[in-house]
């Protein structure tokens, strides 16, 4: 008896790579709620630590009772993926492990082509020859559609309303190494569904967030920054371009949708999306507004370094398919979203004295 059957025999098993992110705890939490047992994979030379996970309640006992395993293996490398399937023959397989960060593909875009768009290859591979029942979830980007949704458009000011909202079939042409690696990533698993006739699903998700966001990602950074700000370790956050719009919603969200996609009648991809859009500076605002501050100039500077070779300028979804087919809606607007991040940053930097309640921007 390998060590994945010693678990919990008759819940359902999902596999979750890159479970030591920020999708990776929503999810997790989601299963574990829902009695699953999670086998989440970590590389072993990962640099990241199991400390969202802990936040999960009753992580103790879900990981001593079996429910919650943690196995070593790396979706670059066939072998150890294949191992970890044939040993727990999983019913649900999520692959959000990649090298997300956009800024960062055009820094090192064959590695990223290599984890994020091989790297699916290779858990689809692994699937198809020794798990082909099991359902696959490939964690799609907004980042594939590039900046489609202004095609034949100036770049948009303050105020403009976007008709050209992004659906499963709008036109994908990426602007980044890392946009270009998610869509392969995509495509793979439609041909694989078409091709092995695989349940085989690709969420399409446009930006989201959270307390449990990275650092490296412009959200936090600001609202880590402020944190800073207040207690006086940092006197300006650098970024770069503040005028991208990006449509923002919350991670539990986003991940409750993708579980909603592998509990459907037939595979089939959607876009999640709140269909809003703001820029960068109207996310400082809000950010910034809820610790009183009402003018961020003298906070922000631009670093140049941070400004991308092709940028994705506008992005707006539409998703309208997954109201409609899986009855998905979010539970968190985009005020509950930057108030909890700026809340919880402020509360561990002890300066959640100086975050104004949240019913006071609520008219
Ligand atoms: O950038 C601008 C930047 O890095 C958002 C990932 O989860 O969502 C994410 O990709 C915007 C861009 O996210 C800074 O130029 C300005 O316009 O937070 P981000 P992203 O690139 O949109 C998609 C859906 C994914 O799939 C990705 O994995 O903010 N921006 N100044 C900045 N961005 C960063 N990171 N840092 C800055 O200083």
């Amino acid at each position: 008896m390998g060590t994945g059957e010693r678990g919990i025999m008759n819940q359902p098993t999902s596999i979750i790579t890159g479970i030591y992110g920020q999708d990776g705890f929503y999810l997790a939490k989601l299963l574990l709620e829902k009695g699953h047992r999670v086998v989440g994979i970590q590389r072993r030379t990962s640099s990241s630590t199991g400390w969202r996970l802990t936040d999960i309640p009753g992580y103790e006992k879900f990981c001593a009772d079996g429910h919650l395993i943690i196995e070593a293996g790396d979706i670059t490398d066939l072998s150890s993926i294949a191992r970890i399937v044939v040993e727990y023959k999983p019913e649900f397989f999520y692959n959000l492990a990649a090298q997300s960060q956009v800024w960062h593909s055009f820094k090192s875009p064959l590695s990223t082509l290599e984890i994020t768009g091989q790297g699916a290859a290779i858990c689809l591979e692994a699937v198809r020859q020794f798990s082909p029942k099991t359902r696959f979830y490939q964690a799609g980007s907004s980042e594939q559609f590039g900046n489609s949704a202004i095609l034949g458009k100036d770049r948009p000011e303050k105020g403009v309303v976007f008709e050209k909202v992004l659906d499963e079939n709008s036109p994908m042409i990426p602007r980044s190494p890392y946009g270009v690696a998610k869509l392969t990533a995509h495509s793979l698993v439609r041909n694989y569904r078409e091709a092995y006739d695989m349940f085989a699903v690709g969420g399409i998700l446009f930006n989201h967030e959270s307390p449990y966001r990275g650092i490296e990602f412009v959200t936090r950074k600001i609202t880590d920054g402020i944190a800073r700000i207040l207690t006086g370790e940092k006197s300006t956050i650098e970024l770069g371009n503040l005028d991208a719009y990006r449509d923002w919603g919350h991670a539990e969200d986003y991940m409750r949708a993708a579980w909603m996609m592998l509990q459907q009648k037939d595979p089939e991809d959607f876009v999640i999306s709140m269909g809003q859009t703001y820029r960068i500076r109207d996310f400082l605002d809000l950010a910034f507004g809820f610790v009183g501050i009402d003018d961020w100039s003298q906070y922000v500077t631009i670093n140049p370094e941070f400004v991308r070779p092709s940028e994705v300028d506008v992005l707006i979804g539409n998703s309208a398919k997954a109201h409609n087919k899986l009855g998905w809606t979010p539970e968190h607007d985009f005020q509950d979203l930057v108030y909890s991040m700026v809340y919880r940053d402020c509360l561990r930097e002890g300066v959640v004295d100086r975050v104004k309640m949240k019913d006071e921007f609520v008219k």
